[in-house]
């Protein structure tokens, strides 16, 4: 049995258009789209119909850096694969793309298996993994080669973090040998991991145990370095890279430089960098602490760059990197040591409407926010056009989005499982109204009408700026 449904009257945005249309959505595809009060769009029936006038439809955002349930010092991010793909839905996104970790000494299979697991049917959205790799051994690189073909198609490796998930130099350059082979992608954590922690354990020893220390031992230049040295590995490898949470202004220009170059880089940023910064950090009562991530925010003046960035396409990608840790509770454990506070913050809700108000504040074009929160992820991890587009045959991932709804971001209202905001009391103009995962409603003027394991697991093809 067929089921169709038709948004009506309102402005279809994507990454390359903008059309006053009607959309005709049929067995959880879009099956075509025609100029409102046209006859052919006239002639549609559907059993539904949703009214979008004065509104914007749009694809549902695909957040390619997520951390649910993230285990990470002690303790383990707090929304899980139900909670935070539900608060993803809410905040207009349909994808998302998560972190699958290898732990030390066992397989790339183990940590896939075991987080297929944690995301088996608790999904309001669809998802993918990305693969973590801590560490790079023979085996390893053979799994990498099964995992492509599998549809886990890309890789992440830390610079940063030491003892836990860090790699050498040697063994980031066998992974970028091996994916240069297999097609796979390397995204980078990009820190001097093994300098950071000298300067952290100096700041201790000096008594520097307050949040805002996080963000001066992790220093911008220390980004740059690994940023610097990550391309030329890649270089020498033959394979392309993906920066992921770009943060300093010196990291774009190295991003800068090698795409100047021809070479195949690719950097992402993150709403915290685009909107926070160290005068959060620095905040009284240790409420810094609910600012700490890593890379970690950068005074204000970064902000300029990396809006720029995003306009010259040095920058292709906003992602949340969402990996919440409770104030209470969690983000605590760093009382007295900066180093010991989990790092990372809560987003995924909010990055389609921080994005928004970006457009309205005039960083960005209506398309580029589109571009750069839907298509080109898509794009970038074997997506497109499924999902990150408004087009017949792709996914009926689709947002009514209401662009003069005022908003109040708060932890009050947010449905992330986290105890507070890194927005809170922060005004945007914007929200979302009624959203769609593969034709069913998630998101129903303003209510959640989705479900855990509507979800579904979405294998991805390689990099599609390569093919
Ligand atoms: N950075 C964070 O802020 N959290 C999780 C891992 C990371 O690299
Ligand atoms: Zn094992
Ligand atoms: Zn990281
Ligand atoms: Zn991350």
């Amino acid at each position: 049995m067929s089921s169709r449904t038709v948004i009506r009257g309102g402005l279809v945005i994507t990454a390359s258009d903008e059309i006053h249309a009607d959309v005709l959505i049929e067995d959880g595809r879009i099956a075509a789209l025609a100029t409102s009060g046209t006859p052919a769009a006239e002639a549609w029936t559907a059993e539904r119909t949703i009214d979008a006038t004065g509104k914007y439809v749009i694809p549902g955002g695909v957040d390619a850096h997520t951390h649910m349930e993230l285990p990470f010092g002690g303790t383990s991010a707090s929304d899980t694969f139900e909670t935070g793909t539900r608060a993803a839905a809410w905040g207009g996104t349909t994808t998302i793309i998560d972190f699958a970790v290898q732990s030390v000494g066992h397989a790339l299979r183990e940590g896939l298996d075991a987080w297929m697991a944690k995301a088996d049917a608790q999904c309001a959205i669809d998802y993918g993994f990305h693969m973590i790799v801590s560490d790079v051994n023979q085996e390893t690189l053979k799994e990498m080669d099964l995992l492509v073909e599998e549809g886990v198609t890309s890789f992440k490796q830390f610079m940063a973090y030491p003892g836990v998930f860090y790699s050498d130099d040697g063994q980031i350059l066998r992974a970028m040998q091996r994916s240069a082979e297999n097609g796979g992608l390397i995204m980078m954590h990009a820190e001097n991991g093994i300098a950071i922690d000298v300067l952290v354990e100096q700041a201790l020893a000096r008594g520097e145990t307050d949040p805002r220390y996080h963000g001066e031992v992790r220093k911008a230049l220390l980004e740059a370095e690994a940023t610097h040295r990550a391309i030329r590995l890649a270089q020498v490898a033959g394979a392309p890279l993906y920066v992921v949470h770009v943060s300093a202004t010196e990291a774009v220009a190295e991003l800068a430089r090698a795409r100047d170059e021809g070479l195949n880089v690719f950097g992402e940023t993150c709403p915290q960098y685009l909107f926070l910064s160290t005068d959060n950090l620095a905040e009284p009562d240790f409420e810094g602490a609910k600012y700490v991530c890593s890379t970690p925010l950068r005074p204000k003046e970064h902000q300029a760059q990396l809006w720029k960035g995003l306009r010259t396409n040095d920058l292709q990608v906003v992602s949340t990197d969402h990996c919440p840790f409770c104030f209470t509770g969690q983000k605590d454990l760093g009382r007295g040591d900066f180093s010991k506070i989990p790092n990372g913050l809560p987003g995924v809700e909010n990055r389609m409407d921080l994005l928004h108000q970006a457009v309205v504040d005039g960083h960005i074009s209506r398309r580029r926010w589109i571009e750069i929160a839907c298509a080109t992820p898509a794009r970038m991890f074997g997506l497109y056009p499924k999902k990150g587009t408004i087009a017949p045959g792709a996914d009926a991932d689709v947002v009514i989005y209401d662009p003069g709804a005022e908003q109040v971001m708060s932890a009050e209202t947010h449905h992330m499982n986290v105890d507070y905001s890194a927005y809170e009391g922060k005004r945007t103009t914007g929200r979302v109204e009624t959203v769609l995962s593969r034709g069913e409603l998630v998101i129903t003027e303003r209510e959640f009408t989705g479900r855990a394991g509507h979800g579904v697991y979405t294998p991805r093809s390689t990099c599609q700026y390569l093919s």
